[in-house]
């Protein structure tokens, strides 16, 4: 049940969704055409004579079926696949010291936002669950204008100058030939590209971790990836990399439950997110800083210019400045969802840019696309990208302009109005870029502080705990698995030899193929042909650099909370009441949501006559819906589901990837049931790696705390290192 606080927001949030302009909603009403004729049959076209033709001077009809027609507009070229939701964000100390962004200083403003989520490469209605980077997107609806941080789920990108986007999407697509496969990089052209980038190294690790198949969006890291700038009251600048970091921690699932879940609900984290706020559950991020004096630019190992490098947060700690919390679903997809426009050119005075040539590239590329997928240069008068303080300009007309501009002027300087609309001082908000000083010559090239393109991916592979690497190493050969060429496998390794012997070893190992005693050097194509190759040799070290940094691996996150987790009861008639609802009660107790799966829809009869209800069927659940199971007691319920292979199958998967699974020891049956528990070591005692998170007690309560401890874990890794568990 939401607490007070909560039922209050979403009260609020009904209202404005109530308030706000643009809003329409029959309740009662009487249907009309758009001219706002009723209509008195809309189900019928007119026609000539009972069984005749239908008439062309039917109205009614042609402006519904024209309206049908143009329905679709175009997808994004990338990050077509998207889950939207407003909320609002707080600071929590000024930062005036490093900027004069109102929403950064003014502690007692809640700055409204709208977010969408993303996956990169699939189509609007492809799957929430492939390999992929995620989409972080913010509107921050400031009383300055809009700023947008238009981020991702991964600090660092695969390219270090703009010019390369195009290349890396069309090899990501779908191949042009026969546009296959939907959603996924694991095919050739990806590969192929890949190989020959070695600027894609460090971003290759990420996409092939955990991070690229996230739990849910609200346990994702979300980065701003560049290097911006803030800029203070006295014109004085820092750098600046924004973070943000969601208070569930950061969780993912497994990799063989990804592809499951694809199948069963390509909705999955729509849903999630969907859920989670209408259930009262809002999801929190804290907005981090890592600030560098611009003094300390050329400090670093790696160049604060270049989208492929992290700050390690050893050396640049993240100061959590303020918080997101999202509370209110979009009323309608379309309108608000998909024609939401982002831009990482909406900034608003205190924020500034930076030279990172993937950065400037961006800043053209964002109204170009909204120009083609929302038709003209009105979009911003689409609701969901007004701002909220109001507009005044000399811009006119264009398609669908919705502004109906008062008085005769369109130009400035003006007389007629007496130079209406004015500009704004710097000291009144008017937005003055940051004065940095450029004296350079015009170039076609890539700095040499850009060429270290591997350090900092060994940094993230030795960061990671080793379920993790084992991850990579299976990502790897999945992906170029998957991939035909024999040739762009190989060239793969070789880079790979580049990141960690060992791990290149591994891949090749599961590829069949051999890592070369004296690995070719990666060909680097950002290197013009007829420059001296020395001249793009990286710089030596200036600062030591971790070994490893322990906020790249998820094993460290936060673990301790079991809020919005699902947990799935398996039981069937005649189970024993008390064993359920005791489990069932602690679990909802510590916040987490505990649905009842039987063999049927309805209610099940417990042993004393009690009726509980359902939630799904074996046939509408899924074991890779859930993080854990419990199966309480009862001997009906237990003789049922240890010869249901449904049941049985359910606590396999689960086993397989890797949840906590309880059973009352009345219900132990079951558990003998499944392939894993038979297979587990004689000694089934507490400490065995195998054992970790599988709790059978015949304590309902003790049971409980137990298992509350263990689905905050999340998972137990270590078990799938003996790998003989079929789900
Ligand atoms: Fe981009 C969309 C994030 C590099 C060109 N990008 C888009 C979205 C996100 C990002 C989250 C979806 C926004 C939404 O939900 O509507 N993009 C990034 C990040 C990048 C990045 C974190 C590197 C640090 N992008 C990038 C480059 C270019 C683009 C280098 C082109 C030069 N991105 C676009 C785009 C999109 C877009 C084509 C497609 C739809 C849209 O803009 O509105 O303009």
């Amino acid at each position: 049940m939401p607490g007070k606080k909560t039922t209050k927001v979403l009260e609020e949030n009904k209202k404005i969704a109530e308030l706000s302009p643009n809003k329409e909603e029959s309740t009662g009403e009487i249907i009309t055409t758009n001219t706002g004729v009723k209509i008195n049959d809309d189900h019928n076209s007119l026609k000539a004579g009972e069984r005749g033709p239908t008439l062309m001077e039917d109205f009614i009809f042609r402006e519904k079926i024209t309206h049908f027609d143009h329905e679709r507009i175009p997808e994004r070229v990338v990050h077509a696949r998207g889950s939207g939701a407003h909320g609002v964000f707080q600071v929590y100390e000024s930062m005036e010291k490093y900027t004069k962004a109102g929403f950064l200083t003014d502690t007692s403003r809640e700055t409204p936002v709208f977010v969408r989520f993303s996956t990169v490469a699939g189509s609007r209605g492809s799957t929430d669950l492939p390999r992929d980077v995620r989409g972080f997107a913010v509107k921050f609806y400031t009383e300055e204008g809009i700023f947008d941080l238009v981020g991702n789920n991964m600090p660092v990108f695969f390219i270090q100058d703009a010019i390369k986007f195009p290349d890396l999407i069309h090899a990501v697509k779908p191949e042009q030939h026969n546009e296959i496969p939907q959603a996924a990089s694991a095919h050739d052209t990806f590969w192929d590209f890949i190989s020959l980038m070695p600027e894609s190294t460090h971003m290759i690790m990420w996409l092939m971790s955990d991070r690229a198949i996230p739990r849910s969006l609200r346990m994702m890291e979300g980065f701003g990836v560049h290097t911006f700038r803030l800029v203070n009251a006295n014109n004085e600048s820092c750098f600046v990399k924004f973070h943000w970091k969601p208070l569930l921690g950061v969780h993912s699932v497994a990799w063989d439950e990804a592809q499951k879940i694809s199948g069963k609900d390509p909705d999955f984290h729509r849903r999630d997110l969907w859920e989670a706020i209408e259930s009262g559950n809002f999801p929190e991020w804290e907005l981090g800083v890592q600030i560098v004096p611009e003094a300390d630019e050329h400090k670093f190992d790696f160049d604060l210019l270049d989208s492929t490098k992290i700050i390690p947060e050893e050396l640049v700690p993240v100061q959590r400045i303020g918080k997101m919390t999202l509370n209110r679903n979009p009323d309608n997809f379309f309108a608000e969802t998909e024609q939401v426009a982002f831009h990482i050119g909406h900034v608003v005075p205190g924020i500034d840019f930076t030279n990172d040539p993937l950065l400037q590239g961006r800043l053209f590329s964002y109204t170009d696309t909204q120009l083609i997928r929302l038709g003209g240069p009105n979009f911003q008068e689409i609701p969901i990208n007004r701002p909220i303080n109001p507009v005044h300009n000399n811009q006119r007309d264009g398609y669908m302009r919705q502004t109906i501009n008062r008085g005769r002027t369109a130009y400035s300087p003006n007389s007629l109005r007496g130079g209406d609309p004015a500009q704004a001082k710097a000291a009144e908000g008017g937005f003055t870029s940051y004065t940095e000083r450029i004296d350079a010559v015009k170039i076609r090239e890539r700095s040499r502080s850009f060429f270290d393109h591997f350090s900092q991916a060994t940094l993230f592979y030795n960061s990671q705990s080793d379920p993790e690497k084992q991850h990579i190493v299976d990502a790897l050969r999945f992906e170029l698995g998957k991939v035909d060429t024999v040739e762009i496998r190989q060239r793969m390794i070789g880079i790979l030899t580049q990141v960690d012997k060992d791990l290149a070893s591994q891949v090749a190992y599961g590829l069949g193929l051999e890592v070369p005693e004296e690995p070719e050097k990666p060909i680097n194509h950002s290197v013009p042909a007829d420059a001296d190759p020395a001249k793009y040799e990286p710089f030596p070290p200036k600062t030591p650099v971790p070994d490893i940094s322990a906020p790249l691996s998820m094993a460290n996150t936060v673990k301790d909370s079991i809020k919005t987790r699902k947990i799935a009861l398996l039981a069937a008639d005649g189970v024993d009441a008390a064993s359920l609802t005791t489990v069932k009660k602690a679990l909802e107790a510590a916040g987490a949501i505990a649905e009842v799966v039987a063999p049927h829809l309805g209610d099940i009869i417990a042993a004393d006559d009690t009726l509980i209800p359902v939630v799904k069927s074996f046939l509408t659940a899924a074991s890779v819906f859930y993080d854990a199971i419990y199966v309480p007691s009862g001997s009906n319920s237990v003789a049922t589901l240890e010869a249901d292979a449904d049941a049985v199958h359910f606590l396999n998967e689960a086993y397989r990837h890797c949840k906590a699974i309880a059973a009352h020891a009345g219900a132990v049956q079951v558990l003998e049931a499944t392939y894993f528990f038979k297979k587990l070591p004689e000694d089934k005692s507490e400490g065995s790696a195998l054992m970790e998170g599988v709790i059978v007690s015949d304590d309902a309560t003790g049971l409980a705390n137990t298992f509350i401890k263990a689905i905050a874990q999340h998972r137990f890794w270590e078990r799938e290192k003996p790998r003989r568990v079929p789900a």
